[in-house]
């Protein structure tokens, strides 16, 4: 069979922002891993986000664009920059650009020095990116290898609602593995007790993690990272950086908002009242007690098209070194990029401050 594509057309952008702003995207998620990295295994999680914070904005600002954050550090009044709703870019051009980030995700890991932090952000024309608030949500995550199973197997689906080993059974038949040879990463959390119990009696093996479920969501579309599904109720805006990259790799995920206070267990009287007072903030955002608890594939979570991600390493993560620092302030950065067209990066960096003083070296 022909090749659908030439060689020309699979390397073309699948739009302006892919290709104007995703060289620059790198630069936007280098910059903040490269602050965080200074604050590496101080023991100051809220520093870290904070300097990594500053410097992504200024050089998101940098950028021709008229960018509005659409997911992120939460509302203005609990985070001063890169907050829901906060524009950013010069202004300047004609490109209109949503935005998800999290300048620092996994800011314990950062503060501990252990593996798994990153810097990301996702971009996408306007309307193109989940506006929500920055709450828990629900999620599976899976690869390539499950929707085309599913595509296969009429009746077959993946479902938010059913039990665990209905999801489990698909995700194994669909990689041609027993559920014993699966491998799901959860967040290690007590919200998610009754789940990581169902897993195990399933049969499949758990990888549970402290912090940072964004990259292993990442990496079950990846082949050969050892993830075979992520699950359970992390923050919503990492489910929608995790839903960008999925989208582009042509993965799947499902999730669903979750109210703070049911994954934390309480009372009925409790959740209601809180529901009361959260709806008329979700509300504006056009979320209503209505569809409060509709499942979101990644086109819901990430409409858009012309759509780029790129996540930064600040300690070593899924398929990425961590960044390392040397004399000076030179800096060396591992990357793994995207955009709609497929092309993912992975750009090894080496930022030289003094060209005289410091030679390059590997
Ligand atoms: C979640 C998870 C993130 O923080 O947001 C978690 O998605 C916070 O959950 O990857 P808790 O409130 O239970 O700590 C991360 O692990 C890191 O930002
Ligand atoms: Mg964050
Ligand atoms: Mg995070």
């Amino acid at each position: 069979m022909p090749h659908p594509k030439t060689v020309e057309e699979m390397i073309e952008c699948a739009g302006p922002i892919e290709c104007e702003l995703l060289p620059r995207l790198i630069q936007v998620t280098e910059a903040a891993a490269i602050a965080a990295a200074y604050q590496m295994g101080r023991g100051d999680k809220h520093f870290a986000d904070q300097v990594a914070v500053a410097s992504m904005r200024r050089m998101l600002n940098k950028l021709d664009m008229k960018g509005i954050i659409k997911i992120g550090e939460g509302e203005r009044d609990e985070a001063p920059m890169l907050y829901i709703g906060e524009e950013v870019g010069t202004g300047k051009g004609d490109l209109e650009v949503d935005i998800a980030v999290d300048p620092l995700e996994g800011t314990n890991l950062t503060a501990d020095g252990s593996p798994g932090s990153v810097a990301v952000m996702a971009m996408a024309e306007r309307g193109g990116i989940f506006h929500g608030p920055d709450i828990y949500m629900d999620k599976i995550v899976v690869g390539p290898d499950v929707v085309r199973y599913e595509m296969e197997h009429p009746g077959e689906r993946l479902d938010l609602d059913a039990p665990v080993r209905h999801n489990l059974e698909i995700v194994a038949k669909a990689l041609g593995r027993n559920i014993e040879e699966l491998v799901v990463v959860i967040l290690d959390r007590p919200r998610h007790a009754q789940k990581i119990t169902e897993i195990r009696e399933a049969g499949a093996r758990v990888r549970l993690i402290t912090d940072g479920d964004l990259m292993p969501g990442v990496a079950t579309a990846v082949r050969g990272s050892g993830i075979h599904m992520v699950m359970g109720a992390g923050g919503s805006g990492e489910a929608v950086l995790t839903a960008a990259a999925i989208k582009i790799l042509g993965g799947k995920i499902l999730a669903r908002l979750v109210l703070p206070t049911v994954a934390n267990g309480k009372t009925k009287d409790k959740i209601d009242e809180e529901i009361e007072e959260k709806m008329p903030r979700l509300e504006k955002m056009g979320i209503t007690l209505d569809n409060l608890n509709d499942v979101l594939d990644a086109d819901k979570l990430v409409p858009g098209n012309d759509i780029i991600f790129s996540a930064t390493a600040v300690t070593s993560s899924h398929f990425l070194r961590e960044t390392r620092l040397f004399g000076g302030g030179d800096a060396r950065v591992h990357t793994v990029s995207m955009g709609a067209s497929g092309a993912v990066r992975f750009t090894d960096s080496i930022y030289i401050k003094d060209k005289q003083t410091t030679p390059l070296y590997l």
